[in-house]
Protein backbone atom coordinates (compact mmCIF):
# COMPACT_ATOMS: atom_id res chain seq x y z
CA UNK A 1 0.00 0.00 0.00
CA UNK A 2 0.99 3.78 -0.76
CA UNK A 3 1.88 5.54 2.28
CA UNK A 4 0.87 9.21 0.98
CA UNK A 5 -1.52 9.62 -1.65
CA UNK A 6 -2.06 13.37 -3.26
CA UNK A 7 -6.09 14.47 -3.73
CA UNK A 8 -5.51 16.24 -6.87
CA UNK A 9 -9.69 17.63 -6.49
CA UNK A 10 -11.28 20.30 -4.20
CA UNK A 11 -14.86 19.70 -2.37
CA UNK A 12 -16.67 17.04 -1.75
CA UNK A 13 -14.82 14.69 -3.40
CA UNK A 14 -11.17 15.39 -2.00
CA UNK A 15 -12.77 15.37 1.16
CA UNK A 16 -14.25 12.05 0.81
CA UNK A 17 -11.00 10.91 -1.14
CA UNK A 18 -9.29 11.54 2.31
CA UNK A 19 -11.60 9.74 4.38
CA UNK A 20 -11.01 6.67 2.50
CA UNK A 21 -7.10 7.26 2.53
CA UNK A 22 -7.14 7.54 6.43
CA UNK A 23 -9.37 4.76 6.72
CA UNK A 24 -6.46 2.91 4.99
CA UNK A 25 -3.68 4.33 7.37
CA UNK A 26 -2.16 6.55 4.29
CA UNK A 27 -1.50 10.19 4.69
CA UNK A 28 -3.01 12.32 2.26
CA UNK A 29 -1.80 15.47 0.67
CA UNK A 30 -4.48 18.22 -0.48
CA UNK A 31 -3.75 20.70 -2.87
CA UNK A 32 -5.88 23.93 -3.38
CA UNK A 33 -6.15 27.49 -5.02
CA UNK A 34 -5.87 30.76 -3.55
CA UNK A 35 -9.61 30.56 -3.20
CA UNK A 36 -9.73 27.13 -1.47
CA UNK A 37 -7.15 28.34 1.21
CA UNK A 38 -8.80 26.92 4.62
CA UNK A 39 -11.90 24.75 2.72
CA UNK A 40 -12.61 21.77 4.41
CA UNK A 41 -10.90 19.49 2.28
CA UNK A 42 -7.27 21.16 3.13
CA UNK A 43 -7.84 20.56 6.68
CA UNK A 44 -8.98 17.42 6.20
CA UNK A 45 -5.60 16.32 4.75
CA UNK A 46 -2.29 15.48 6.42
CA UNK A 47 -0.50 18.16 4.05
CA UNK A 48 -1.34 20.71 1.81
CA UNK A 49 0.29 22.55 -1.26
CA UNK A 50 -1.28 25.53 -2.31
CA UNK A 51 -1.28 25.35 -6.61
CA UNK A 52 -2.39 28.94 -7.61
CA UNK A 53 -5.09 31.06 -8.22
CA UNK A 54 -8.66 30.89 -7.85
CA UNK A 55 -9.32 30.26 -11.97
CA UNK A 56 -8.89 26.23 -12.17
CA UNK A 57 -7.15 27.25 -15.22
CA UNK A 58 -4.25 28.49 -13.02
CA UNK A 59 -4.66 25.77 -10.79
CA UNK A 60 -6.39 22.68 -10.13
CA UNK A 61 -5.96 21.89 -14.38
CA UNK A 62 -2.58 22.69 -14.52
CA UNK A 63 -0.86 19.13 -14.48
CA UNK A 64 2.41 20.21 -14.15
CA UNK A 65 1.98 21.83 -10.43
CA UNK A 66 0.28 18.92 -9.31
CA UNK A 67 2.55 16.74 -10.16
CA UNK A 68 5.55 18.62 -8.63
CA UNK A 69 3.42 18.81 -5.60
CA UNK A 70 3.29 15.04 -5.02
CA UNK A 71 6.83 15.04 -5.97
CA UNK A 72 7.85 17.65 -3.37
CA UNK A 73 5.92 16.04 -0.73
CA UNK A 74 6.30 12.50 -1.52
CA UNK A 75 3.39 10.94 -2.26
CA UNK A 76 3.48 8.13 -4.28
CA UNK A 77 0.22 8.20 -6.29
CA UNK A 78 -2.77 10.95 -7.79
CA UNK A 79 -6.23 10.30 -7.15
CA UNK A 80 -7.78 12.97 -9.84
CA UNK A 81 -11.28 12.73 -8.23
CA UNK A 82 -13.69 13.54 -10.85
CA UNK A 83 -13.86 16.38 -13.50
CA UNK A 84 -10.67 18.45 -13.47
CA UNK A 85 -7.61 16.11 -14.58
CA UNK A 86 -9.69 13.01 -14.57
CA UNK A 87 -10.18 11.60 -18.14
CA UNK A 88 -7.32 13.67 -19.07
CA UNK A 89 -4.90 10.94 -21.01
CA UNK A 90 -2.02 13.50 -21.10
CA UNK A 91 -2.20 13.47 -17.46
CA UNK A 92 -2.38 10.01 -16.84
CA UNK A 93 0.45 9.75 -18.88
CA UNK A 94 2.78 12.41 -17.38
CA UNK A 95 1.99 11.23 -13.75
CA UNK A 96 3.25 7.50 -15.17
CA UNK A 97 6.40 9.22 -16.94
CA UNK A 98 7.21 11.26 -13.16
CA UNK A 99 7.05 7.86 -11.91
CA UNK A 100 4.02 8.07 -10.10
CA UNK A 101 0.75 6.24 -9.76
CA UNK A 102 -2.50 7.53 -11.20
CA UNK A 103 -5.13 6.34 -9.45
CA UNK A 104 -7.52 4.98 -12.57
CA UNK A 105 -7.32 3.29 -15.73
CA UNK A 106 -4.43 3.22 -17.99
CA UNK A 107 -3.82 6.49 -20.38
CA UNK A 108 -4.86 4.22 -23.23
CA UNK A 109 -8.13 3.35 -21.98
CA UNK A 110 -8.71 6.49 -21.08
CA UNK A 111 -8.01 7.83 -24.91
CA UNK A 112 -10.25 4.18 -26.05
CA UNK A 113 -13.37 5.39 -24.35
CA UNK A 114 -12.86 9.45 -24.52
CA UNK A 115 -13.68 8.89 -28.56
CA UNK A 116 -17.72 7.98 -28.45
CA UNK A 117 -17.20 6.38 -31.90
CA UNK A 118 -13.94 4.17 -30.76
CA UNK A 119 -16.06 3.36 -27.74
CA UNK A 120 -19.08 2.04 -30.23
CA UNK A 121 -16.86 0.11 -32.40
CA UNK A 122 -14.80 -1.70 -29.30
CA UNK A 123 -18.19 -2.40 -27.79
CA UNK A 124 -19.97 -3.64 -31.15
CA UNK A 125 -16.33 -5.94 -31.86
CA UNK A 126 -17.48 -7.48 -28.03
CA UNK A 127 -20.76 -8.38 -29.51
CA UNK A 128 -22.28 -5.62 -26.57
CA UNK A 129 -25.35 -3.76 -28.28
CA UNK A 130 -25.21 -0.53 -29.39
CA UNK A 131 -28.03 1.77 -30.61
CA UNK A 132 -28.04 1.54 -34.66
CA UNK A 133 -26.18 4.27 -36.32
CA UNK A 134 -22.63 4.76 -37.96
CA UNK A 135 -19.88 3.13 -37.73
CA UNK A 136 -17.73 5.83 -37.35
CA UNK A 137 -17.85 9.98 -38.35
CA UNK A 138 -19.89 11.91 -41.11
CA UNK A 139 -17.87 13.42 -43.91
CA UNK A 140 -20.81 15.63 -44.78
CA UNK A 141 -24.27 16.53 -43.86
CA UNK A 142 -24.79 14.83 -47.44
CA UNK A 143 -23.75 11.43 -45.88
CA UNK A 144 -25.23 12.04 -42.58
CA UNK A 145 -28.32 12.46 -44.74
CA UNK A 146 -27.94 9.21 -46.48
CA UNK A 147 -27.41 7.66 -43.42
CA UNK A 148 -30.76 9.38 -41.54
CA UNK A 149 -32.48 7.57 -44.42
CA UNK A 150 -31.01 4.21 -43.99
CA UNK A 151 -31.65 4.14 -40.41
CA UNK A 152 -34.54 5.57 -40.54
CA UNK A 153 -35.89 9.34 -38.78
CA UNK A 154 -35.65 10.52 -35.93
CA UNK A 155 -32.12 10.44 -35.53
CA UNK A 156 -29.63 12.11 -33.11
CA UNK A 157 -26.58 13.66 -34.23
CA UNK A 158 -23.36 13.66 -32.04
CA UNK A 159 -20.08 14.66 -31.70
CA UNK A 160 -17.43 12.14 -31.76
CA UNK A 161 -15.41 13.63 -28.96
CA UNK A 162 -18.29 14.48 -26.89
CA UNK A 163 -20.19 13.19 -23.78
CA UNK A 164 -22.73 15.35 -21.77
CA UNK A 165 -24.66 16.48 -24.41
CA UNK A 166 -22.81 18.95 -26.03
CA UNK A 167 -22.90 19.02 -30.03
CA UNK A 168 -26.02 16.74 -29.91
CA UNK A 169 -29.05 17.23 -31.80
CA UNK A 170 -32.34 15.79 -32.57
CA UNK A 171 -33.23 15.77 -35.93
CA UNK A 172 -37.10 14.77 -36.84
CA UNK A 173 -37.23 14.72 -40.69
CA UNK A 174 -35.12 15.09 -43.56
CA UNK A 175 -35.56 18.83 -43.91
CA UNK A 176 -33.69 19.44 -40.58
CA UNK A 177 -30.65 17.77 -41.16
CA UNK A 178 -28.27 20.32 -43.07
CA UNK A 179 -28.92 22.64 -40.34
CA UNK A 180 -28.63 20.45 -37.96
CA UNK A 181 -25.58 18.96 -38.83
CA UNK A 182 -24.37 22.21 -39.53
CA UNK A 183 -24.86 23.50 -35.45
CA UNK A 184 -23.74 19.95 -34.61
CA UNK A 185 -20.54 20.46 -35.72
CA UNK A 186 -19.40 24.20 -34.73
CA UNK A 187 -20.90 23.12 -30.78
CA UNK A 188 -18.57 20.19 -31.10
CA UNK A 189 -15.88 22.39 -32.53
CA UNK A 190 -16.28 24.65 -29.64
CA UNK A 191 -16.73 22.83 -26.64
CA UNK A 192 -13.90 20.04 -27.56
CA UNK A 193 -11.82 21.79 -30.33
CA UNK A 194 -12.84 18.37 -32.67
CA UNK A 195 -16.05 18.70 -35.16
CA UNK A 196 -16.58 15.51 -36.06
CA UNK A 197 -20.17 13.87 -35.90
CA UNK A 198 -21.78 10.74 -35.82
CA UNK A 199 -25.74 9.58 -35.87
CA UNK A 200 -27.47 7.26 -34.02
CA UNK A 201 -31.20 6.56 -34.45
CA UNK A 202 -33.24 8.62 -31.57
CA UNK A 203 -34.44 6.59 -29.09
CA UNK A 204 -37.45 8.05 -27.39
CA UNK A 205 -38.35 8.58 -23.58
CA UNK A 206 -35.56 5.90 -22.73
CA UNK A 207 -34.40 5.59 -18.80
CA UNK A 208 -30.69 6.38 -18.44
CA UNK A 209 -29.08 3.38 -16.18
CA UNK A 210 -25.30 3.11 -16.05
CA UNK A 211 -23.37 0.02 -14.37
CA UNK A 212 -20.52 0.38 -11.90
CA UNK A 213 -17.41 -1.31 -12.80
CA UNK A 214 -14.64 -2.31 -10.22
CA UNK A 215 -11.17 -3.79 -12.23
CA UNK A 216 -8.14 -5.11 -10.51
CA UNK A 217 -4.99 -5.79 -11.96
CA UNK A 218 -5.04 -9.83 -11.93
CA UNK A 219 -7.92 -9.79 -13.89
CA UNK A 220 -10.92 -10.05 -11.87
CA UNK A 221 -13.24 -7.52 -13.32
CA UNK A 222 -16.48 -7.13 -11.37
CA UNK A 223 -19.89 -5.51 -11.77
CA UNK A 224 -21.38 -3.61 -9.29
CA UNK A 225 -25.29 -3.34 -10.44
CA UNK A 226 -26.68 -0.76 -11.76
CA UNK A 227 -27.93 2.84 -10.70
CA UNK A 228 -30.58 4.66 -12.01
CA UNK A 229 -29.81 8.70 -13.46
CA UNK A 230 -32.96 9.49 -15.76
CA UNK A 231 -33.41 12.65 -13.38
CA UNK A 232 -31.74 15.10 -15.40
CA UNK A 233 -31.59 19.00 -16.10
CA UNK A 234 -30.16 20.19 -19.12
CA UNK A 235 -27.45 17.01 -18.70
CA UNK A 236 -27.08 17.73 -14.90
CA UNK A 237 -27.75 14.97 -12.94
CA UNK A 238 -30.24 16.12 -10.14
CA UNK A 239 -31.08 12.20 -8.03
CA UNK A 240 -29.54 9.19 -8.47
CA UNK A 241 -30.76 5.83 -7.02
CA UNK A 242 -29.37 2.48 -6.74
CA UNK A 243 -30.92 0.19 -7.70
CA UNK A 244 -33.17 0.75 -10.74
CA UNK A 245 -37.22 0.09 -10.23
CA UNK A 246 -36.86 -0.93 -14.19
CA UNK A 247 -34.22 -3.52 -13.98
CA UNK A 248 -34.80 -6.84 -13.15
CA UNK A 249 -32.20 -9.17 -11.37
CA UNK A 250 -31.89 -10.90 -14.34
CA UNK A 251 -31.61 -7.56 -16.54
CA UNK A 252 -29.05 -6.86 -14.17
CA UNK A 253 -27.03 -10.13 -14.60
CA UNK A 254 -27.25 -8.79 -18.54
CA UNK A 255 -26.43 -5.68 -18.07
CA UNK A 256 -23.86 -6.46 -15.70
CA UNK A 257 -22.29 -8.63 -18.01
CA UNK A 258 -22.04 -6.74 -20.38
CA UNK A 259 -20.31 -3.79 -18.85
CA UNK A 260 -17.41 -6.33 -17.73
CA UNK A 261 -17.21 -7.35 -21.53
CA UNK A 262 -16.63 -4.03 -22.42
CA UNK A 263 -14.43 -3.20 -19.76
CA UNK A 264 -12.20 -6.26 -20.70
CA UNK A 265 -12.28 -5.53 -24.08
CA UNK A 266 -10.69 -1.82 -23.32
CA UNK A 267 -7.74 -3.57 -20.83
CA UNK A 268 -9.99 -1.61 -18.29
CA UNK A 269 -8.60 -1.34 -14.46
CA UNK A 270 -9.75 0.53 -11.79
CA UNK A 271 -13.59 1.80 -10.93
CA UNK A 272 -15.34 2.94 -14.42
CA UNK A 273 -19.12 3.20 -15.41
CA UNK A 274 -20.80 1.91 -18.47
CA UNK A 275 -23.96 4.18 -19.63
CA UNK A 276 -26.78 2.61 -21.24
CA UNK A 277 -29.85 3.82 -22.46
CA UNK A 278 -32.46 1.58 -21.38
CA UNK A 279 -35.67 1.59 -23.46
CA UNK A 280 -39.89 0.94 -22.30
CA UNK A 281 -39.23 -2.17 -24.50
CA UNK A 282 -36.75 -3.16 -22.31
CA UNK A 283 -33.98 -3.18 -24.77
CA UNK A 284 -30.91 -1.80 -23.56
CA UNK A 285 -27.82 -0.45 -25.36
CA UNK A 286 -24.40 0.93 -24.86
CA UNK A 287 -23.84 4.46 -24.94
CA UNK A 288 -20.10 5.57 -23.51
CA UNK A 289 -17.82 4.38 -20.43
CA UNK A 290 -16.90 6.76 -17.94
CA UNK A 291 -13.28 6.08 -17.09
CA UNK A 292 -13.75 7.96 -13.79
CA UNK A 293 -15.35 7.64 -10.23
CA UNK A 294 -18.62 9.24 -10.42
CA UNK A 295 -20.12 11.41 -8.74
CA UNK A 296 -23.37 9.23 -7.83
CA UNK A 297 -20.78 6.46 -6.33
CA UNK A 298 -21.98 6.59 -3.07
CA UNK A 299 -25.60 4.60 -3.97
CA UNK A 300 -23.66 2.11 -4.89
CA UNK A 301 -21.53 1.97 -1.89
CA UNK A 302 -24.53 2.00 0.15
CA UNK A 303 -26.53 -1.11 -1.47
CA UNK A 304 -23.58 -3.33 -1.83
CA UNK A 305 -21.38 -2.19 1.13
CA UNK A 306 -18.45 -2.04 -1.07
CA UNK A 307 -16.45 1.27 -0.37
CA UNK A 308 -15.17 2.49 -4.07
CA UNK A 309 -12.85 5.24 -3.38
CA UNK A 310 -10.75 2.94 -1.01
CA UNK A 311 -10.72 -0.37 -3.35
CA UNK A 312 -9.55 2.41 -6.33
CA UNK A 313 -6.64 2.91 -4.26
CA UNK A 314 -5.87 -0.35 -3.27
CA UNK A 315 -6.42 -1.66 -6.99
CA UNK A 316 -4.22 0.96 -8.16
CA UNK A 317 -1.30 -0.76 -5.28
CA UNK A 318 -1.95 -4.34 -6.92
CA UNK A 319 -3.95 -5.71 -4.45
CA UNK A 320 -6.13 -8.32 -5.89
CA UNK A 321 -10.63 -7.75 -5.28
CA UNK A 322 -11.35 -10.18 -3.01
CA UNK A 323 -15.04 -11.09 -3.55
CA UNK A 324 -16.86 -13.18 -6.84
CA UNK A 325 -19.36 -11.82 -8.51
CA UNK A 326 -22.23 -14.00 -6.73
CA UNK A 327 -21.33 -12.37 -3.92
CA UNK A 328 -21.88 -9.19 -5.14
CA UNK A 329 -25.91 -8.78 -4.31
CA UNK A 330 -27.60 -5.16 -4.12
CA UNK A 331 -29.68 -4.78 -0.90
CA UNK A 332 -32.20 -2.36 -0.06
CA UNK A 333 -32.86 1.22 -2.03
CA UNK A 334 -30.48 4.48 -2.12
CA UNK A 335 -30.81 7.62 -2.84
CA UNK A 336 -29.28 10.87 -4.12
CA UNK A 337 -29.92 14.54 -3.92
CA UNK A 338 -27.08 16.47 -5.33
CA UNK A 339 -27.36 19.92 -3.16
CA UNK A 340 -26.51 22.48 -5.32
CA UNK A 341 -25.85 26.56 -5.13
CA UNK A 342 -28.34 27.04 -7.49
CA UNK A 343 -32.07 29.06 -7.74
CA UNK A 344 -34.51 27.04 -8.72
CA UNK A 345 -37.15 29.47 -8.40
CA UNK A 346 -35.14 31.45 -10.59
CA UNK A 347 -34.06 29.18 -13.52
CA UNK A 348 -31.06 27.64 -11.37
CA UNK A 349 -29.35 30.35 -11.79
CA UNK A 350 -26.25 30.09 -9.70
CA UNK A 351 -26.38 31.63 -6.05
CA UNK A 352 -23.08 33.41 -4.35
CA UNK A 353 -22.11 34.32 -1.39
CA UNK A 354 -21.13 33.09 2.37
CA UNK A 355 -22.76 30.15 3.93
CA UNK A 356 -24.17 31.94 7.15
CA UNK A 357 -25.71 28.68 8.92
CA UNK A 358 -25.47 24.91 8.46
CA UNK A 359 -27.20 22.26 9.70
CA UNK A 360 -26.24 18.85 8.68
CA UNK A 361 -28.75 16.21 8.06
CA UNK A 362 -27.92 12.84 10.48
CA UNK A 363 -29.90 10.29 11.84
CA UNK A 364 -30.25 7.03 10.57
CA UNK A 365 -29.27 6.00 6.81
CA UNK A 366 -28.37 9.24 6.63
CA UNK A 367 -24.87 10.42 4.52
CA UNK A 368 -23.76 13.83 4.10
CA UNK A 369 -21.19 13.94 1.35
CA UNK A 370 -20.45 17.77 1.98
CA UNK A 371 -17.32 20.55 1.31
CA UNK A 372 -18.58 23.37 3.16
CA UNK A 373 -18.62 24.37 6.70
CA UNK A 374 -20.36 27.77 7.77
CA UNK A 375 -18.36 30.85 6.66
CA UNK A 376 -17.41 29.08 3.25
CA UNK A 377 -17.43 31.63 0.38
CA UNK A 378 -19.54 29.85 -2.57
CA UNK A 379 -18.11 31.97 -5.53
CA UNK A 380 -18.62 31.06 -9.13
CA UNK A 381 -15.15 29.99 -9.98
CA UNK A 382 -16.08 26.02 -9.17
CA UNK A 383 -18.66 24.08 -10.16
CA UNK A 384 -22.18 25.02 -7.64
CA UNK A 385 -22.44 21.30 -6.27
CA UNK A 386 -21.80 21.85 -2.22
CA UNK A 387 -22.72 18.47 -0.85
CA UNK A 388 -24.80 15.08 -1.77
CA UNK A 389 -27.45 14.00 0.68
CA UNK A 390 -27.74 10.07 0.27
CA UNK A 391 -29.49 7.97 2.19
CA UNK A 392 -30.27 4.21 2.23
CA UNK A 393 -33.64 2.29 3.20
CA UNK A 394 -34.39 -1.69 2.79
CA UNK A 395 -37.00 -0.63 0.35
CA UNK A 396 -37.62 2.75 -2.17
CA UNK A 397 -40.58 3.84 -0.02
CA UNK A 398 -38.48 4.15 3.07
CA UNK A 399 -35.49 5.70 1.23
CA UNK A 400 -37.76 8.21 -0.30
CA UNK A 401 -39.16 8.97 3.25
CA UNK A 402 -35.82 9.09 4.41
CA UNK A 403 -34.90 11.77 2.17
CA UNK A 404 -37.89 13.78 2.79
CA UNK A 405 -37.28 13.60 6.21
CA UNK A 406 -33.42 14.35 5.87
CA UNK A 407 -34.30 17.11 3.61
CA UNK A 408 -36.14 18.69 6.12
CA UNK A 409 -33.66 18.82 9.07
CA UNK A 410 -31.04 20.45 6.45
CA UNK A 411 -30.56 24.47 6.74
CA UNK A 412 -28.01 25.94 4.16
CA UNK A 413 -28.04 29.94 5.21
CA UNK A 414 -26.25 32.53 3.09
CA UNK A 415 -26.84 31.13 -0.72
CA UNK A 416 -29.83 29.58 -2.22
CA UNK A 417 -29.67 25.97 -2.66
CA UNK A 418 -31.54 23.07 -4.84
CA UNK A 419 -33.12 21.88 -1.06
CA UNK A 420 -36.47 23.25 -1.96
CA UNK A 421 -36.92 21.60 -5.09
CA UNK A 422 -35.73 18.29 -3.91
CA UNK A 423 -38.12 18.26 -0.78
CA UNK A 424 -40.55 18.72 -4.10
CA UNK A 425 -39.13 16.37 -5.62
CA UNK A 426 -39.39 13.44 -2.88
CA UNK A 427 -43.42 14.78 -2.08
CA UNK A 428 -44.09 14.18 -5.94
CA UNK A 429 -46.40 11.54 -6.31
CA UNK A 430 -44.85 10.29 -9.58
CA UNK A 431 -41.30 10.33 -8.80
CA UNK A 432 -43.01 7.82 -5.70
CA UNK A 433 -44.12 6.14 -8.30
CA UNK A 434 -40.60 5.88 -10.27
CA UNK A 435 -42.77 6.04 -13.18
CA UNK A 436 -40.43 8.48 -15.41
CA UNK A 437 -37.72 8.77 -18.42
CA UNK A 438 -35.01 10.62 -19.08
CA UNK A 439 -37.35 14.13 -20.55
CA UNK A 440 -39.62 13.36 -17.03
CA UNK A 441 -37.95 15.69 -14.78
CA UNK A 442 -37.77 18.78 -17.20
CA UNK A 443 -41.15 18.37 -18.46
CA UNK A 444 -42.54 18.43 -14.33
CA UNK A 445 -40.05 21.13 -13.51
CA UNK A 446 -42.53 23.86 -13.19
CA UNK A 447 -44.29 22.14 -10.82
CA UNK A 448 -41.46 21.67 -8.69
CA UNK A 449 -40.29 25.24 -8.62
CA UNK A 450 -43.98 26.57 -7.58
CA UNK A 451 -44.07 28.48 -4.48
CA UNK A 452 -45.55 26.64 -2.28
CA UNK A 453 -47.82 28.00 0.59
CA UNK A 454 -46.36 29.21 3.91
CA UNK A 455 -47.14 27.66 6.78
CA UNK A 456 -50.96 28.69 8.35
CA UNK A 457 -49.97 31.05 10.35
CA UNK A 458 -47.56 33.27 8.12
CA UNK A 459 -50.12 33.02 5.64
CA UNK A 460 -53.16 33.96 7.61
CA UNK A 461 -50.32 37.28 8.47
CA UNK A 462 -49.58 37.69 5.18
CA UNK A 463 -53.52 37.85 4.26
CA UNK A 464 -54.55 40.32 6.80
CA UNK A 465 -51.80 42.79 5.57
CA UNK A 466 -53.27 42.88 2.27
CA UNK A 467 -56.98 42.83 3.64
CA UNK A 468 -55.54 45.73 5.50
CA UNK A 469 -53.62 47.72 3.17
CA UNK A 470 -56.46 46.99 0.42
CA UNK A 471 -58.81 48.94 3.25
CA UNK A 472 -55.94 52.05 3.67
CA UNK A 473 -56.10 52.26 -0.14
CA UNK A 474 -60.38 51.77 -0.78
CA UNK A 475 -61.30 52.82 2.26
CA UNK A 476 -63.47 49.42 3.43
CA UNK A 477 -62.22 46.06 3.53
CA UNK A 478 -62.66 43.94 0.16
CA UNK A 479 -64.68 41.26 0.28
CA UNK A 480 -63.58 38.05 -1.10
CA UNK A 481 -63.90 34.40 -0.40
CA UNK A 482 -61.06 32.44 0.98
CA UNK A 483 -60.32 30.21 -2.23
CA UNK A 484 -59.70 33.26 -4.18
CA UNK A 485 -57.92 34.96 -1.64
CA UNK A 486 -55.91 32.05 -1.61
CA UNK A 487 -55.39 32.21 -5.25
CA UNK A 488 -54.60 35.74 -4.99
CA UNK A 489 -51.61 34.74 -2.32
CA UNK A 490 -50.39 32.65 -4.49
CA UNK A 491 -50.05 34.58 -7.76
CA UNK A 492 -47.89 37.35 -5.79
CA UNK A 493 -45.91 34.62 -4.30
CA UNK A 494 -44.76 33.37 -7.26
CA UNK A 495 -44.18 37.00 -8.44
CA UNK A 496 -42.13 37.70 -5.64
CA UNK A 497 -39.97 34.41 -6.41
CA UNK A 498 -39.87 35.26 -10.06
CA UNK A 499 -38.55 39.22 -8.83
CA UNK A 500 -36.04 37.87 -6.79
C1 LIG B 1 -29.10 9.22 -26.79
C2 LIG B 1 -30.43 9.46 -26.42
C3 LIG B 1 -31.43 8.93 -27.23
N1 LIG B 1 -31.11 8.22 -28.34
N2 LIG B 1 -28.83 8.50 -27.90
C4 LIG B 1 -27.11 12.22 -23.62
C5 LIG B 1 -25.67 12.48 -23.33
C6 LIG B 1 -24.90 11.30 -23.84
N3 LIG B 1 -24.33 10.61 -22.73
C7 LIG B 1 -25.89 10.47 -24.58
N4 LIG B 1 -27.18 11.01 -24.36
C8 LIG B 1 -28.28 10.48 -24.98
N5 LIG B 1 -28.07 9.72 -26.08
C9 LIG B 1 -29.82 8.02 -28.65
N6 LIG B 1 -29.51 7.32 -29.73
C10 LIG B 1 -30.67 10.19 -25.25
C11 LIG B 1 -29.58 10.71 -24.53
C12 LIG B 1 -29.86 11.40 -23.31
C13 LIG B 1 -30.57 12.61 -23.29
C14 LIG B 1 -30.99 13.23 -24.43
C15 LIG B 1 -31.69 14.40 -24.39
C16 LIG B 1 -31.97 14.98 -23.15
C17 LIG B 1 -31.55 14.41 -22.00
C18 LIG B 1 -30.85 13.21 -22.05
C19 LIG B 1 -30.45 12.64 -20.87
C20 LIG B 1 -29.75 11.45 -20.92
C21 LIG B 1 -29.48 10.85 -22.14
Amino acid sequence: MFDKVLVANRGEIALRIVRACTELGVASVAVYSDADAGAPHVRAADEAVNIGPAPSSDSYLVGDKIIAAAIDTGAQAIHPGYGFLAEREWFARAVQDAGLVFIGPSPEAIAAMGSKTAARALATRSSVPVVPGTDGALASADEASKAAEEFGYPVLLKAAAGGGGKGMRVVRESGELEAAFGAAAREAKAAFGDDAIYLEKYIARPRHVEIQILADSHGNVLSLGERECSLQRRHQKMVEEAPSVAVSPELRRAMGETAVRVARAAGYENAGTCEFLLAGDGQFYFLEMNTRLQVEHPVTELVTDIDIVQWQIRIAAGERLPFSQEQIDPRGWAIECRITSEDPANGFLPSTGVIQYLRVPSGPGVRWDGGIEAGSEIGLHYDPMLAKLIVWGEDRAQAVARMHRALLELTIDGVETSRDFHLRLMEDAEFQSGDFDIQWLERRLDSLVAVSPPPEGLRAAALAAALLAEEDRVGRLPSLSPASANDQWKRAARRDALRE
